[in-house]
């Protein structure tokens, strides 16, 4: 496995961050510190604890309570190419670039939601660049089609940040870095669990699974889909079907009651690929009659999801959803500091990974054994839940 740069979204270290950062001086080159940075919740807000401002040329900056850059005496305009707001995810991802990228903090935001269409995605790039922003950052609905378009920002000396989603290895030399989760790694862990799920349980039959699959082509939906099919293969699995419900939860509603209708009593597992569809789904398997939950033998439906929204971790607590895999979608303050670092140095780490956790109600299972790593399964509880911040 390749060595990773893994970014801590500040999620749970809020609080912590904002006890231990301020406005401050820094050790070494930012480049080393911030949101490029190599381990444990590093950033460039941890590094600094002196109570000053830090200067980057002429302007000024500091950290804030949240983790995120905040300049004195210039302002960055940053062109954001949103998705849509398809899920919980997506609009707590929206909320976090809009708080973190303020006119308070010293940016210009120039927020385009694309409403799931990869041409607005182009047309708002080719916009950015006719208005000069300093940096674009992209979250790509898709990984393939954007080529010219990095071409273009490339050729107008505009860094591209992309964000979340990936685009297509071969264009890796036209952005300036990426920031996101491994899919794949939480599809894996979502299979484990559910392996480890189907011994523990003593289910002897061959397992059968609908499985409600994200935006077809986006590096959520291929990560998390590639997991299933690999782990289908290898433990003997049944997958029934394979439907898009796009991320949006009364499509992954749609998808589950014409699987229900379709297969009735076979199925033991909907795997949605995240929240909204395993809300979707739950809604439709009530409708039908059924119960989800963990107790397969009497016919409960087990639910597998991701990221671990609000809602989601609520359903978790009640065994609606068995495990709940998250993806964070808080990357506003992150990408602050990997912004600051490159005002500041040159290099920063093309590829950054953020640090995720996974919940279940299911005290059996405490951790999984997934890629050589020993990763732990969280008990959820109502504390975590008042906690988390979408
Ligand atoms: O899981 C889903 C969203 O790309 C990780 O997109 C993101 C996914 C997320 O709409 O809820």
């Amino acid at each position: 496995m390749q060595k990773r740069t893994i970014v801590h979204l500040l999620i749970l270290s809020g609080l912590v961050l904002a006890g231990l950062c301020g406005c401050g001086k820094q050790s070494g080159p930012p480049g080393e510190q911030t949101a490029g940075s190599t381990e444990q919740g590093s950033g460039a807000g941890e590094s600094s604890a002196s109570g000053q401002e830090e200067t980057a040329g002429e302007a000024e900056y500091f950290i804030n309570g949240a983790g995120a850059v905040v300049w004195r005496g210039k302002q960055l305009t940053i062109g954001f190419s949103q998705i849509g707001a398809e899920s919980d995810w997506r609009l707590a991802s929206s909320a976090s670039m809009e708080d973190t990228f303020s006119i308070g903090n010293g940016y210009n935001l120039i927020f385009d939601n694309a409403q799931q269409k990869q041409e607005n995605q182009i047309k708002a790039i080719r916009e950015f660049i006719d208005q000069g922003v300093d940096y674009i950052i992209l979250d790509p609905i898709v990984e393939t089609g954007w080529t010219s378009s990095l071409k273009e920002a490339k050729e107008a000396g505009i860094p591209v940040i992309v964000v979340d989603r990936e685009v297509r290895a071969d264009d890796e030399d036209l952005y300036t870095a990426w920031f996101g989760s491994d899919f794949r790694l939480e599809g894996d862990r979502a299979c484990m669990w559910l392996k480890e799920y189907l011994k523990q349980s003593g289910w002897k039959k061959r397992v059968n699974i609908v499985h409600i699959q994200g935006t077809i082509d986006s590096s959520a939906q291929i990560g998390r889909s590639q997991a299933l099919f690999d782990a289908a293969k290898e433990n003997g699995w049944n997958l029934l079907r394979s439907s898009c419900g796009d991320f949006v939860q009364a499509k992954g509603k749609e998808v589950a009651e014409t699987a229900l209708k379709e297969f009735g009593d076979e199925i033991q597992v909907f795997y949605c690929e995240n929240d909204n569809m395993a809300y979707g789904a739950i809604e439709a398997i009530e409708e039908s009659g059924r119960k989800a939950g963990f107790n397969l033998s009497e016919g409960e439906i087990l639910i597998l999801s991701f990221d671990s929204a609000r809602e989601g971790l609520e359903y978790t607590l009640s065994h609606q959803i068995a495990v709940d895999t998250e993806c964070n979608p808080l990357y506003g303050p992150a990408l602050s500091r990997l912004i600051l670092e490159l005002e500041t140095s040159a290099a920063v780490s093309k590829k950054n990974y953020s640090e995720e956790e996974q919940f279940s109600a299911y005290e059996s299972i405490s951790s999984l054994t997934v890629d050589n790593q020993d990763l732990p399964v969280t008990m959820i509880t109502p504390d975590l839940i008042k906690k988390r911040i979408y």
